[in-house]
């Protein structure tokens, strides 16, 4: 397959002002009618190009005609899937019929089935799987969709826009037809029809206007919409607080669907959702979970502006409206709860998965410079990365002046398809501040290195800061040139008091260092005693950091640091370096042992009650075996285990009656509720709970089983249930088994029992993923099934990378039944192999085999794109 490139982009040659759609939809085959109004482009120096029409295998034409001359064969093309009309008028309407047919549809884009209803799937390329159409963001048109189908069995028809008439058809049909008043690219078309039941609300924006807000579940779902709802109203009232964003259509609806490839999707007017991230209740959902609806409701929502009025010149551009709606979807749960911790989640998220992509056989720009799927682009890089970089934007300018450029923003480019150095050209231009280096963001792939020395001067009371900055080759990006990078830095004396200093003239407690050579030194003056330095604080560039640090810093930094970040920070470093020599001594085969640090650290934190209790169960939570795997040059999977066990035990011994008296301290009584506090005090206890069961002792291990039985939520019961698989408590198969008759008509529960069952390490790990693959709850066609299973068996350390390959041929063999069925998805699954050159030696033979395994098939572009650029 070739690839795509973005220096080749040239404007469409033609445009689409109306796009008229007819659906009669049907079991068997469903036949689309489109009616498409078009005209060359003026600003298209192809004048004489002939009309170029995407579609898909899929699509079976049946007709097409130009104005009302029904076109001969001979008078058009299908090329490659493309239907290609050399003679065209400057403006004329082209009909089209097409047949497709959903029910056999396994890809899940374009129109497909799930369950009992028709739902659609149209970003990124999804929309020529329902017709021919110019299937490219840059061509936005006014759409008006008709959709005829048996209303007994499809009572609710929908589409994007309005509801603008509904008739009966001579055939006993319903006739339902909506209009999209807004100009949008054929990637936020959609459609749904089934029997669906509706929780309705309304929401009066700042203008006074009143707008219908509906969600549409199946009727056995309909109960668990309620949070969902109440996260759309809050997340409508703060883009017009923040942003000053209204809403512009009179109803805003949500259907949530159960086979989808993705999260959800923001469909001008009637976004569909992953059911996974829109369903809550107490009994069935965890903190974790009801944390995630809300702020993927908020992202969708805020798409309507970042992303709907103002979309994406090219699938290039695709961080314009991700990176931009992460940013602002962040900020929002940040604001809804606790701003630190969401911080610390974020990163410690991208640091772990994102920055591990960035030094993979997959790294690329936050805009890409060619692409053979871009499906495969849907990328933390592209995501978690470009609203890194929105936020470093905001550093920069300051709020202020960051609201009057996204003001700026939308106010040029309101309906039009635009691309990343436009926003920065809005950013640039409302506040004065040049971007020019800060763009090589966007086009330099790879996460900057930097390294801090830092020296005291006593007799002149100076301090001087000396940063070097490099950034590691990438897949075709041999050389780097330095990036424009913020680095936040507060200065603390021995005593852990914050420590005024003076920076070119300004004296204060903190202060915003702009790092854009490789090599800067900044001097501070009036510095009263030798500095701790706090140093990018709050997370303020993608970067890794380094500084050499002692463990009386650290401490120093987890207990008294007052920026909450850092603390978090410190406390992982010390973690790390702590876990690295045991890692080291497992390695060598030696016996583990050291006297750890962090005892007495994280004892503080347990007795202070002043702290947040999210906050101390996210320092005392030990960096992850996907981090430490991060970090390592050579990854030795079951030596970071063995060390993270280590570890924890040691300190779970150390401190066994403060984690037993943490405990019982954060119990909580009464009604569950999700907000910010009582997430906070689960955190602590689960995690407390945690450490308790290490220590091997009786009460904690009765503890698990009474916290099991008797929650009152899914999230302790959840926590008690994982707590136990992980630790092998005695009881956990008991546990499982009571879990899933318990829970075994709630799919997305079971989805989690899934998730447990296939990472529990056991010594016949991969008969019982076969079973597991047999189990009544499994089934291939369902994405969150498929992740939940495969995506739990990459946790099953011991059986994922057992020494007989066993493991990853279990993995490829999987990829390669599913790239027959759904390529997006089997395209995701590949990631843990692509890590093959960085595992140890006698794992990476064995991992790039099944690479090659793969290789050796008929593949589609999604696996056929990972899976070469990881072995060349
Ligand atoms: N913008 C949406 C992207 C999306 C998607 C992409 C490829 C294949 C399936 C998909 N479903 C949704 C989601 C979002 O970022 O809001
Ligand atoms: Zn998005």
């Amino acid at each position: 397959p070739a690839a795509i490139y973005l220096k080749d982009y040239k404007v469409p040659p033609f445009l689409i002002d109306k796009t008229e759609l007819t659906f009669e939809l049907d079991e068997s085959t469903t036949v689309v009618t489109s009616k498409l109004h078009m005209r060359r482009n003026p600003t298209s120096t192809e004048n004489t190009a002939p009309l170029v029409l995407d579609g898909g295998e899929d699509v079976k034409l049946i007709a097409v005609a130009m104005d009302d001359y029904v076109l001969p064969e001979g008078e058009y093309q299908l090329v490659d899937n493309q239907l290609v009309i050399t003679a065209t008028a400057d403006n004329f309407i082209l009909t089209c019929e097409t047949l497709i047919e959903p029910q056999n549809n396994t890809k899940l884009e374009g129109l497909y089935r799930s369950s009992s209803m028709f739902c659609t799937q149209c970003e990124a390329e999804g929309f020529r799987h329902i017709t021919y159409y110019l299937d490219r963001p840059d061509v936005m048109s006014v759409f008006t969709t008709t959709i005829i189908a048996d209303n007994e069995q499809y009572p609710v028809m929908l589409s994007n826009g309005n509801e603008i008439e509904r008739t009966q058809t001579e055939e006993g049909k319903t006739a339902v037809v909506w209009h999209d008043p807004f100009p949008k690219p054929a990637y936020l078309f959609a459609l749904v029809a089934g029997n669906l039941e509706v929780k309705n609300d309304t929401f009066v924006t700042q203008s006074q206007r009143e707008v219908k807000l509906q969600i549409f579940t199946e009727a056995h779902n309909i109960d668990k919409v309620d949070y969902a709802m109440e996260a759309l109203k809050r997340s409508m009232r703060w883009d017009e607080e923040v942003y000053g964003r209204e809403y512009d259509l009179d109803i805003f609806m949500i259907v949530a669907v159960d086979d989808f490839n993705m999260g959800a999707m923001e469909n001008k007017g009637l976004n569909i959702f992953n059911s996974s991230c829109l369903l809550a209740s107490p009994e069935t959902t965890t903190d974790d979970s009801y944390l995630r609806v809300e702020a993927i409701v908020a992202h969708e929502y805020f798409h309507n502006w970042s992303g709907n009025r103002v979309t994406c010149r090219d699938w290039f551009q695709l961080s314009l409206k991700e990176g931009f709606t992460v940013f602002r979807d962040q900020t929002f749960s940040a604001d809804m709860h606790s701003a630190t911790v969401k911080r610390v989640e974020d990163v410690s998220f991208l640091k772990t998965a994102q920055f591990a992509e960035d030094a993979g056989p997959m790294a690329h720009p936050v805009r890409p410079a060619s692409f053979i799927e871009i499906s495969n682009f849907y990328t933390l890089t592209v995501y978690e990365k470009g609203a890194e970089i929105v936020r470093m934007i905001h550093t920069l300018l300051g709020a202020e002046n960051f609201r009057k450029g996204s003001d700026l923003y939308f106010e040029r480019h309101d309906g039009q398809a635009v691309t990343c150095d436009d926003f920065v050209a809005a950013m640039e231009a409302a506040s004065g501040v040049d971007l020019t280096q800060f763009k090589r963001w966007y086009s330099q792939a790879g996460t900057p290195q930097v390294r801090v020395i830092g020296e005291y001067d006593e007799s002149q009371q100076s301090y001087t800061l000396r940063l070097h900055q490099d950034t590691p080759a990438t897949p075709g990006q041999p050389t780097k040139l330095p990036s424009h990078i913020p680095v936040r830095v507060g200065l603390l004396d021995q005593a852990g008091n914050p420590l005024s200093a003076s920076l070119d003239g300004q004296s204060a407690n903190e202060h915003l260092l702009e790092l854009s050579q490789a090599e800067q030194v900044f001097e501070f003056t009036q510095v009263s005693s030798k500095p701790v330095p706090s140093l990018l604080r709050g997370f303020s560039a993608p970067v890794k950091l380094s500084y050499e640090y002692s463990s009386t810093d650290l401490l120093l930094l987890l207990s008294a640091d007052q920026d909450g970040f850092n603390r978090w920070s410190a406390g992982q470093q010390l973690a790390v370096n702590e876990l690295s020599q045991l890692i080291e001594q497992a390695v060598a085969g030696q016996t583990l042992s050291l006297e750890s640090q962090l005892i007495n650290g994280f004892n503080s934190l347990l007795v202070d009650d002043s702290l947040d209790p999210a906050m101390v169960a996210l320092i005392l939570n030990l960096p992850s075996q996907a981090y430490l795997s991060e970090l390592a040059s050579e990854i030795h999977p079951n030596a970071i285990k063995q060390a993270r066990q280590y570890l924890k035990a040691q300190i779970a011994n150390a401190l066994e009656s403060e984690f037993a008296q943490t405990y019982q301290a954060h119990r909580l009584d009464g009604e569950y509720r999700p907000d910010a506090q009582d997430i906070a005090h689960r955190s602590l206890k689960n995690l407390a709970l945690s450490y308790w069961l290490e220590t091997d002792s009786a009460e904690a291990k009765l503890a698990v089983v009474e916290q099991f039985e008797s929650a009152n939520n899914m999230t302790d019961q959840f926590a008690a249930l994982s707590i136990a698989v992980h630790a092998d408590h005695p009881q956990a198969t008991q546990m499982l088994d009571a879990f899933y008759q318990q829970w075994q008509d709630e799919p997305l529960v079971v989805n989690k029992w899934l998730m447990l069952s296939a990472g529990r390490e056991q010594e016949n790990a991969i008969d019982n993923m076969k079973s597991l693959m047999e189990h009544e709850a499994f089934d291939l066609k369902n994405p969150n099934k498929v992740r939940s299973l495969l995506g739990g068996f990459g946790q099953n350390i011991s059986a994922f990378h057992h020494v007989d390959g066993s493991g990853y041929r279990f993995l490829a063999d999987q990829i390669l039944v599913l790239d027959k069925r759904n390529p997006q998805i089997a395209s995701r699954l590949c990631t843990p192999l692509t890590r093959w050159k960085k595992m140890t030696p006698s794992l990476s033979t064995l991992m790039k085999a099944e690479l090659e395994r793969i290789m050796a098939d008929q593949l589609s572009k999604d696996v056929y794109e990972v899976i070469s650029k990881s072995l060349a």
